[in-house]
């Protein structure tokens, strides 16, 4: 299940964290308060993948932090993962619900405001909308800007959760929530912090406080 007021959604991406790191970065990113952990392993072998999300699960559970695999919804079923995250191009949510199973999170990416009305009329438990801003995270994707935040969050965020994301750091924060982002995603900003429990911990008292 989701909780009930989610801020900070946290990916650990193994572009940025090795797998050796995985569990450590992890028991950072939920001790500075993450509310959603991800698992982001782009153009990684599945035995990888699932070795990883195998060893991160246990720790989100203890935390009491959904665990999210991002793009395999057979892998996480077999997992027993709280959740899948998936793009434009993975197919329709109530299929991958089906295999996911009951019970379990489904989100969606979205790149536009049609995108997040059209998940949220599908049915997805979440959305990502993004990126506001160009990142090497997601190398090629167009930046869709901050001014369609606020129409997003009142059709689609008050319905569903809805996670701005895609080039927010402590630097962009204040502008993001400036513009009517409620909820964020995080990736390389976290992930290469200095202190990176310090750095969730930032984001997520800036977006409770604002
Ligand atoms: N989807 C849209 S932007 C993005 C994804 C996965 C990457 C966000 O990463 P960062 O490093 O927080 O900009
Ligand atoms: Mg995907």
């Amino acid at each position: 299940m989701l909780p009930s007021d989610p801020k900070l959604y946290a990916i650990l991406d193994l572009g940025y964290v090795s797998a050796t790191d995985a569990e450590e970065v992890t028991r950072e990113l939920l001790k500075g308060g993450a509310d959603l952990l991800q698992l982001r392993a782009k153009g990684k072998e599945l035995d990888l993948i699932r070795d990883v999300a195998s060893r991160l699960i246990p720790l989100c559970r203890e935390a009491q932090v959904p665990f999210i695999l991002n793009d395999f919804p057979e892998m996480a079923a077999g997992l027993d993962a709280d959740g899948v995250h998936i793009g434009q191009d993975d197919g329709e949510i109530a299929a991958v619900r089906k295999i996911v199973g009951p019970g379990k999170i489904v989100g969606r990416s979205t790149h536009s405001l049609n995108q997040a009305r059209a998940a949220l009329a599908e049915g997805a438990d979440y959305i990502g909308f993004g990126p506001l801003f160009p990142t090497p995270t997601k190398p090629g994707r167009p930046a869709i800007g901050l001014e369609n935040i606020p129409i997003m969050e009142a059709e689609v965020g008050s319905a569903l959760p809805a996670f701005c994301i895609g080039g927010i750091n402590r630097t962009t924060l204040p502008l993001v929530i400036n513009s009517g982002a409620r909820r964020i995603v995080v990736v390389s900003d976290l992930l290469q912090a200095e202190n990176i429990s310090e750095a969730a911990r930032f984001f997520k008292d800036s977006l409770n406080h604002s």
